[in-house]
């Protein structure tokens, strides 16, 4: 653990403070089993990035990045929260302004009873018309290939965001209100290497918030941050949030 504080200053902190921002990213939800991005174990691994989170890819082949999409469906399905998501609800609950912003698709934020949330990067269980523009919930696993619409038999895509595509704005526009009113902002699970999210911390920073950062390895926001844990989420985010 390399810091300036320690973990019971932030735990102090963060039960004092009136208006809390929380980013997460893959590695929260990695304690409940669903593979990161980056990194020895990550979805990167074995595919790139670029023949199946794309506009192109989905344009060439439809059907493949259905197939990746479903498996992972498949997988996400069967995870439940850990303690790291149900600490955020605690946090969600006692902090007079809170928002969490997650990177993260697999709606387990939701899912463990999070509510003011933006999940910028969308969420794996909806699904958008390519033709009409409606966005639907879809819990279907496996979901048929080609899936189609309901309303106009338009061809369905994930409603996610990929590479090369804009965040939705009300969620930019959102989360950057969160990190310019916070007083502290907790950043759980990211390489911080995707923007805009990477550049979220000095957003946070600039405006004076104290940075924490929580995650098994330093980062790229490591060097930025107050204070930095070292370890698990499922482990330091309830010593952080004591129910
Ligand atoms: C643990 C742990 C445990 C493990 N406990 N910790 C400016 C500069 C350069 C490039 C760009 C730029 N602006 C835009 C771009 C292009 C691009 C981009 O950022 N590229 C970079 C790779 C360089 N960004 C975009 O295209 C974005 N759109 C955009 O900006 O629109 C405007 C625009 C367009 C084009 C050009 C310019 C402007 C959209 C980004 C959408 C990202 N979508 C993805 C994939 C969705 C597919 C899907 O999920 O189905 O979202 S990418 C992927 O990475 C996914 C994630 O949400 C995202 C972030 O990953 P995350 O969460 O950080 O995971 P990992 O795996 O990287 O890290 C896990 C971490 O957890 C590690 O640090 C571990 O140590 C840690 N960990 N276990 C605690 N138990
Ligand atoms: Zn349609």
């Amino acid at each position: 653990m390399t810091t300036r504080y320690s973990l019971s200053e932030i735990r102090d902190r963060l039960a004092n403070a009136r208006s809390v921002t929380v980013l997460t990213g893959a590695g929260i939800s990695a304690d409940s089993g669903i593979p990161t991005f980056r990194g020895a174990d990550g979805l990167w691994k074995n595919y790139r990035p670029e023949e199946l989170a794309s506009p192109d890819a989905f344009a060439r082949n439809p059907a493949l990045v259905w197939e990746w999409y479903n498996w992972r469906r498949e997988l996400i399905a069967a995870k439940q929260p850990n303690a790291a998501h149900t600490a955020l609800v605690t946090l969600e609950h006692r902090a007079e302004n809170f928002w969490l912003i997650t990177q993260n698709v697999d709606g387990l934020h939701r899912a463990a009873g999070s509510r003011k949330l933006s999940e910028i990067h969308g969420n794996i269980w909806k699904v958008r018309c390519t033709q009409c523009g409606i966005v639907e919930d879809n819990h279907a696993v496996p979901i048929p290939i080609p899936p189609t619409c309901s309303s106009c038999g338009g061809l369905l895509r994930p409603h996610i965001v990929w590479f090369g595509e804009s965040l939705a704005r009300e969620d930019i526009e959102r989360s950057l209100h969160a990190l310019r009113s916070c007083e502290i902002l907790l950043i759980i699970g990211t390489s911080g290497v995707v923007y805009p999210a990477a550049s979220f911390a000095s957003v946070a920073k600039e405006q004076g918030a104290l940075v924490v950062e929580v995650n098994l390895d330093p980062t790229s926001h490591t060097s930025l941050v107050d204070a930095s844990f070292h370890g698990r989420a499922k482990d330091l985010v309830p010593l952080l949030v004591p129910g």
